[in-house]
């Protein structure tokens, strides 16, 4: 390709709003263009990339049994409301009238979709399992997109469907999927985690792994043990419950301690110089309409998914200031669980103290010396906290956690029956007994691992492609357009590559050097030759976008070097 008729309009600068790393690369190598908030066109560069990532994906799915098909964008509401999905979900889902005023919405996900499909061609065990992906554009109209194509309100997704006869089939299918992604996040050149998930609102009654690309942008905070392999989501992160014996409880006087304007933890640790695993904290929620106190310790935050699933509730909300203030008689921050009138749900971290400093439930005052089931009792204790960084694995006996911030790039569900009883698609089993589908579903953001790839592979200079997903393999830059030698040689050398099945990009504009040499390394090919004033004894100049130094090559070795650079995808 020539680089003088390629739309790539380059910025020497990103626009303000783009805070990702990988946002502004994407503007400034002119990969992409905002249409509207979270809505992005692909550039011709932006495009090759991207055909790359799907064929990786494609390859990969087809290896592991994968059969693609391609489903509507248009889905009919009907179906949503066959799966009760319709009303739980709020503006995130884009709905539309067609012209016969039927209502339709634009699929963020097509489990409805392909349920409905298999229920109308599935009849017999002997026709499973089946494993079903389509690389399609998905809609969710997010309240705030950001980051470029780390969030959008349209992007490109492959999801793919299992229908097993029974669980076991399941596990088998959930595995040939979840071993395909690591081949895929592999080959893309990602440095990943597979770390245990929530299901979230997909629901499914099997477990759920996320593939997490470590970033600092990553929205997401993975645990991962120092020494064994456990590693999952914060949100379901357990660790370790380091044996204590019991506390040997001294009878002590609760004291009343002034702390006029003191709410914060960080204010308490200050003012009263103690360490915030003194303090337990008490926080009122709202749960199933009635008001709680969880308790966690000082230095412990409380993890809601974990509190709704121990107490089996399905809405859970910090309660508002009056309805605090109603049932402890103390604004937010002056809360303890001493007298409390409501049910108190105690974390296991906060039974094992011995003594702690808890919120007076009076303006401006806490109590000290105050023991956890002598001063007051709790309904039940549990795991409500997040894992904290240095607690203790809870796989293995002398590892301890750690934490890191990933962006989710895939996500694996085992459904079970779900959506295929809410849809009544059933087969009939062995013994002709109608049996509904046991399912699992599997998600890639394609459009997402462009920018994962971004944020792991960029430097000072621009974008640093792995071979197997760059645009080109081969950057051939001369220095001088105006020199017929040098461009007679990029011309050649061009030709002889692409006959070899090598992607080149000429940079034949008539620019300075300096501006062709800060593109190139803002584009980020993985090779680039210059061709310069070594070019009429036929050398040229090879440098790595990897790599800082660079070599004078004949042509032949150029030609070598190049073929395994792009076979070594
Ligand atoms: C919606 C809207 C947003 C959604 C969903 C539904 C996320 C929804 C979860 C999934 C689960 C899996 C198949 C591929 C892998 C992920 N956001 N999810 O179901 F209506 Cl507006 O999409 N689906």
């Amino acid at each position: 390709m020539r680089q003088s008729k390629l739309l790539m309009p380059t910025l020497r600068e990103a626009p303000a709003e783009a805070e990702a790393i990988s946002h502004q690369l994407l503007l400034r190598a002119g990969l992409v263009r905002q249409l509207a908030a979270g809505i992005y066109t692909y550039l011709p560069l932006g495009r090759r990339v991207l055909r790359k990532l799907e064929g990786i994906v494609r390859e990969e799915m087809d290896k592991a049994g994968g059969q693609e098909v391609l489903m509507p964008a248009l889905q009919p509401a009907e179906l949503w409301r066959q799966s009760g999905r319709y009303e739980v979900y709020g503006p995130e889902l884009v709905r539309l009238r067609d012209r016969h005023d039927r209502e339709f919405a634009l699929g963020p996900t097509h489990e409805e979709v392909i349920t409905a499909l298999l229920r109308g061609e599935i009849s017999s065990y002997r026709q499973l399992p089946a494993t079903l992906y389509q690389i399609q554009t998905k809609f969710r109209d997010e309240q705030r997109p950001r980051y470029g194509l780390l969030r959008g309100r349209e992007f490109l997704m492959k999801d793919a469907y299992s229908f097993d006869a029974d669980w076991e089939g399941l596990h088998r299918s959930y595995m040939a999927m979840y071993d395909a992604y690591h081949r895929i996040f592999t080959r893309c050149g990602l440095n990943f985690r597979a770390v245990e998930a929530d299901a979230g609102s997909i629901g499914g009654e099997g477990g759920t792994h996320e593939f997490m690309a470590l970033a600092d942008i990553g929205e997401d905070t993975i645990a991962s043990c120092t020494c064994c392999n456990y590693a999952a989501n914060l949100e379901k992160a357990e660790y370790g419950i380091a044996h204590m014996d019991a506390a040997v409880v001294e009878p002590a006087t609760p004291e009343r301690l002034q702390t006029p304007g003191i709410k914060k933890i960080e204010q308490l640790t200050e003012s009263l110089g103690h360490d915030a695993s003194v303090f337990i904290k008490t926080l009122i929620f709202v749960a199933d309409g009635n008001p709680v106190a969880i308790l966690v310790r000082g230095d412990h935050e409380v993890n809601e998914i974990k509190v709704k699933q121990a107490l089996a509730i399905d809405t859970l909300a910090l309660a508002d200031q009056e309805t605090t203030e109603r049932v402890t008689g103390a604004p937010t921050g002056f809360a303890g669980p001493v007298g409390l009138a409501i049910p108190v749900y105690a974390d296991i971290a906060v039974t094992q103290m011995a003594s702690a400093i808890v919120g007076a439930n009076e303006v401006d005052y806490h109590l000290a010396n105050i023991q956890p089931g002598v001063h007051f009792n709790s309904m039940a204790s549990g795991d409500y906290r997040n894992a904290a960084e240095g607690d203790r694995c809870p796989r293995c006996e002398e590892g301890r956690l750690q934490f890191h911030l990933g962006i989710e790039i895939g996500h694996v569900f085992k459904l079970g029956t779900k959506y295929s009883e809410a849809m009544e698609a059933t087969f009939l089993d062995a013994s002709g007994k109608a049996q509904s589908l046991i399912m699992g579903c599997y998600g890639i953001g394609v459009s997402r691992l462009l920018s994962a790839v971004i944020e792991q592979h960029a430097d000072e200079q621009g974008i640093v492609w792995p071979a197997s997903i760059a645009p080109y393999h081969v950057h051939i830059v001369p220095v001088s357009a105006k020199d017929d030698t040098q461009m007679a040689l990029a011309s050649q050398l061009a030709e002889r590559l692409t006959a070899a099945g090598i992607e080149v990009l000429l940079d034949d504009r008539d620019e300075r050097p300096g501006v062709k040499f800060k593109d190139a390394d803002l584009i980020g090919i993985p090779l680039r030759l210059t061709v310069g004033r070594q070019a009429a004894n036929g050398i040229v100049e090879a440098k790595l976008r990897t790599e800082a130094a660079a070599k004078e090559l004949t042509i032949e070795e150029a030609l070598t070097m190049a073929s395994l650079l792009s076979a070594g995808q």
